[in-house]
């Protein structure tokens, strides 16, 4: 959550793979990825989809860059 608030308001660098950040996998980095952590931690909302809580490849293709993958 830290990475992905940190991202979107530009005091962290971008991590090279942006789909790590893509919490609610609709294929873009938004303020809602971090509301869907949240309400997902705290019982008020959808599990977050797979690799989670696994590190691991998005199973869902998408636009958002990931180097290796
Ligand atoms: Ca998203
Ligand atoms: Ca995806």
């Amino acid at each position: 959550m830290i990475a992905l608030l940190g991202t979107l308001f530009g005091s962290r660098p971008s991590p090279q793979c942006l789909d790590r950040l893509d919490a609610d996998d609709d294929g873009a980095v938004t303020l809602s990825d971090a509301v869907y952590i949240g309400r997902s931690l705290y019982g008020r909302g959808p599990a977050i989809p797979p690799p989670f809580p696994v590190p691991g490849a998005d199973p869902t293709p998408d636009a958002l860059a990931c180097p290796g993958s």
